[in-house]
């Protein structure tokens, strides 16, 4: 892996290794974390509380979740807001962010039981708009001890697209991967996906944690730390459309091999394209993958006659024909989320 941060971990494979597998091993699978990972749990004492606007507030352990709910197994996606920030970095500095490569992304089939699911069993309040999320870590923020924590409208759990996770790929989860229980949202950018999940709080509101309102909100390039409105764009959710090239070979003949990814969350991804000439004519790749909405699809492109030098440009399409913006300038903003600009590299 290679290694972003350590004391606090952050780590992704390289992008080579990254598209071997359409289903990432654990061991390959990105690490994202905002503070010390938490010393492990005990399983048969662990307990997730449910509590806020519900008819009755209840403690569940591991084995109760999975004995009064429906197992449930789905292959999703998920990637890091910050997900390609150095490119965005190259363009103009982002401090005190984790320079992610375009590897910051992993994919699994994860098994745990329906959010939704636990909520009809307990019964809600109608006035219940948001679903908290807290977990056990603790990070520092502004000089300030917080928990991790986020929240996901009412709307997105009753739909069945928030799971509460125990394994992945058939394995118990590893602690830096959010053991013994961890939530995965269909569709959304990974730090909605609170690992380590302790409380789950049905609000009338949003969570006030402050990696829901004092982080992960997109702002205009013009826009600094200092003129920040934080109570004005709203947080991250959806992944927009991105495509990114993670390995490239060129014979000394000019043949050249290219692979990659693509993923859109609340749709499918149509085609990916590549160009050679600056976007003035466009190729389309092969799609390797299954394609699953909210999931990562792979895509290959061989040419002959390129040569060395030449600049490669990749973009991704889905079945409502929106595409990826052209240029890194349009969406470069301070703290460096959301980057799904065109992915251009140089042979
Ligand atoms: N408790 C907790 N949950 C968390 C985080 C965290 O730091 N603490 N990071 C989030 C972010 S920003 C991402 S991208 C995903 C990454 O999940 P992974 O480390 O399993 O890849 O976890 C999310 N859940
Ligand atoms: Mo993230």
């Amino acid at each position: 892996m290679i290694i972003f941060q350590k004391d606090i971990l952050n780590c992704t494979p390289t992008p080579e290794e990254l598209t071997e597998n359409f289903l990432t091993p654990q061991s390959r699978f990105f690490v994202r974390s905002h503070g010390i990972l938490p010393s492990s749990f005990t399983e048969s004492t662990y307990r997730v509380s449910v509590s806020g606007l519900v008819s009755s507030e209840a403690h569940f352990t591991l084995e109760e979740l999975q004995q009064n709910f429906e197992t449930v197994e789905q292959i999703l996606t998920i990637q890091c807001a910050g997900n390609r920030r150095a490119e965005l970095n190259d363009l103009k500095t982002i401090p005190e962010e984790v320079l992610w490569n375009n590897a910051a992304i992993s994919t699994a089939r994860w098994t745990g039981v329906r959010l939704k699911d636990i909520l009809v069993a307990l019964g809600m309040d109608e006035s219940a708009k948001h679903l908290e999320f807290l977990g056990a870590d603790i990070a520092t923020r502004e000089n300030k001890e917080t928990p991790f924590g986020a929240s996901v409208p009412i709307e997105k759990v009753l739909a069945g697209d928030v799971l509460l996770a125990l394994a992945l790929n058939g394995e118990p989860l590893t602690l830096a991967h959010g053991a013994p229980l961890r939530v995965v949202i269909a569709g959304y950018y990974g730090a909605r996906s609170v690992k380590w999940l302790s409380h789950i709080i049905a609000r009338h509101d949003e969570s006030p944690n402050f990696f829901q309102q004092r982080s992960y909100k997109v702002f205009e390039p013009t826009v600094n730390y200092k003129t920040a409105d934080w109570s004005r764009p709203s947080a991250i959710s959806v992944m927009p459309i991105n495509s990114t090239i993670t390995y490239v070979e060129r014979t000394s003949s000019g043949e050249v091999t290219l692979k990659g990814y693509a993923i859109v969350g609340d749709d499918t991804i149509q085609a990916v394209e590549v160009s050679f000439d600056e976007g003035n004519s466009w190729h389309n790749a092969t799609l390797t993958s299954e394609v699953i909405k909210s999931v990562w699809v792979f895509w290959e492109y061989r040419a002959s006659g390129i040569t060395q030098g030449t600049s490669v440009i990749v973009r991704a399409k889905d079945s409502q024909n929106r595409t990826q913006p052209a240029t890194l300038e349009e969406v470069w903003n301070f703290k460096g989320y959301q980057n799904n600009a065109y992915h251009r590299m140089t042979l």
